[in-house]
């Protein structure tokens, strides 16, 4: 098997140009075994170069952990120390290398402040990065580099922990690789954010939107509005209990989120989207009455009132709120699916949005909708249509808007794979793994330049999801083929190999209980 997917890298290698030689590159190599050696074709996303050198590391129950950074340090010997049974002391700040070193010093500036660059020899293996954040990408690589079972959350005895030496020359192509969760139609609770960020953070996601307010229910505690999560947040699709945060649990969040080097986005929709919060205070609406909760499915029947001085009040106080709990640059304001408003109220409304949010010091993130006003320079526009031309956000993106991709028919996590998908929906299509993965964010919008293009976002829509099980599902294997594009060099884009990669995936989602779609597309190894 190892053979088979060797010449398979070295296939794609040669198809594409990449760096994949090892030592099987260096003319006269004196053995055959290191003249053969390539580094297996299994870390999702690929990274930009990998060159063998014929050593094998193997991690000993003697080894030792030095850290520069003792979150990254701690993290990586929480996962080791569980599988592995070993010791594995930890030093934080040590003058002299341990086993595994995790540096701050000695990165080749070309990784930037996201990449790394990873040295394994017989005997040690060193982690080099410019920022935390690198190392723990980095880290994400070597744990994909050593046996499926080091992802086990218990002791695994019949394995030899041996990964395959060589460097490691690995950066984004990206800036912005993020992944959504609507906890506003189902609601899950801060230890169900927390797993799924847990498992984001394994594909060197750096974003974590959340989508907090929606026709069905309003997540997040705002104090000048109390009821907005008291009353709005009391139901969820189906009619089930929903739930909110509080500041404090959203705080946690935050914090863990950048504990894994995740930046959170907080969305509150608006103008659409608003039953919760029309529900919430007869006097946001027009007419002075509040709709009933809803717990149905439809959209685009809800719209703040426009014209109303107290939506601007509000607004200012949600976002005034929600800004000084987020460090991340980003407050999404949404701005998809306003059928219920007119094209007039809602350019007039997102202008007003944009300087609200510019008050407090933040920058607008919304679905391209918003591309129908003009757009502050700041503005981060999502794109989520089916189409592959948007003449208004065409040209804001001309003028300067820059934009995450998220086309519905390739990176909603809530499609259907297939017709016999039960959960999920089909409104974009089915979206398997291959046409997850099979599209390239820098080049797919007519019109749009890749110099516009800020990255990739995976969006889960939640209407159908109830569990972290049906999460898991839906996510996995997608979430890591729309996290490939957005960190991948596009010169590597290749699906044969891509597949390949995904499928060593699957003996680590089952040593971690994850239970995921297993795609007929992908050949699954023996321990999926
Ligand atoms: C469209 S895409 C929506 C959401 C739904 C989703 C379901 C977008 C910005 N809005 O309100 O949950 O489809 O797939």
């Amino acid at each position: 098997m190892f053979r088979r997917a060797r010449l398979a890298l070295l296939a794609a290698g040669v198809a594409l140009g990449m760096t994949v030689t090892g030592a099987a590159g260096a003319a006269g190599a004196s053995s055959s075994a290191a003249a053969a050696a390539s580094f297996p074709n299994v870390v999702v996303p690929v990274p930009v170069s990998e060159t063998a050198n014929g050593s094998t590391f193997t991690l000993a129950s003697a080894a030792t952990l030095t850290a520069d950074d003792a979150n990254v340090g701690g993290y990586l010997a929480g996962i080791l120390r569980a599988s592995t049974g070993y010791a594995l002391p930890l030093t934080v700040g040590a003058a002299a290398p341990g086993t595994i070193a995790l540096s701050l010093s000695g990165a080749p500036a070309t990784v930037g402040a996201e990449g790394y660059q990873l040295t394994i020899k017989a005997s040690s293996v060193l982690l080099q990065a410019n920022s935390a954040a690198g190392l723990f990408h980095g880290v994400q690589t070597l744990l994909q580099l050593l046996p499926a079972q080091v992802m086990s959350p218990a002791k695994v005895t019949s394995v030899a922990w041996k990964a395959t030496g060589g460097t490691i020359l690995d950066y984004p192509r990206f800036g912005y690789r993020g992944a959504m969760l609507d906890v506003a139609r189902h609601f899950f609770t801060v230890a169900q954010v927390e797993h799924y960020i847990d498992e984001l953070s394994l594909y060197k996601v750096n974003y974590l939107h959340l989508h907090l307010s929606d026709d069905q229910g309003w997540r997040i505690a705002i104090n000048s509005w109390p009821n907005l999560a008291t009353t709005g947040g009391s139901t969820e699709v189906g009619g089930g209990a929903g739930g909110y945060y509080t500041q404090a649990d959203y705080t946690t969040i935050v914090n863990y989120a950048a504990s894994h080097y995740m930046t959170l986005v907080p969305e509150i929709d608006t103008p659409g989207h608003t039953n919760a919060a029309l529900a919430s205070y007869a006097a946001l609406n027009c007419n002075g009455v509040a709709p009933p909760l809803y717990t149905g499915t439809d959209v685009g029947f809800s719209s703040l009132c426009v014209s109303l001085p107290l939506t601007y009040t509000f607004l200012d106080q949600v976002v005034g709120e929600l800004a000084a709990l987020t460090p991340g640059p980003y407050i999404h304001i949404g701005g998809d699916e306003a059928s219920s408003t007119s094209q007039s109220d809602y350019t007039s409304f997102i202008t007003k949005a944009q300087q609200i949010v510019g008050n407090h010091g933040k920058a607008v993130m919304g679905w391209h909708n918003i591309a129908a006003a003009t757009l502050a320079p700041s503005t981060l526009a999502q794109f989520w249509d089916t189409t592959k031309s948007n003449s208004a956000l065409a040209a804001a993106a001309a003028k300067g808007t820059k934009i995450v991709m998220s086309p519905a028919n390739h990176a909603y996590l809530d499609m259907k794979y297939t017709k016999k998908t039960t959960l999920g929906q089909n409104w974009a299509g089915y979206v398997d793994v291959n046409a997850a993965y099979g599209w390239d964010p820098g080049n797919y919008l007519s019109g749009v330049s890749a110099s516009a293009i800020a990255g990739v976002e995976a969006p889960l829509w939640s209407e159908t999801l109830v569990t972290s099980a049906n999460i898991d599902y839906m996510a996995f294997p997608r979430l890591p083929a729309l996290m490939e594009l957005g960190w991948s060099p596009e010169s590597t884009h290749n699906q044969t190999s891509f597949d390949a990669r995904l499928g060593a995936q699957g003996p680590r989602w089952h040593a971690m209980g994850v239970d995921y779609y297993k795609s007929t597309q992908v050949k699954w190894p023996s321990g999926s």
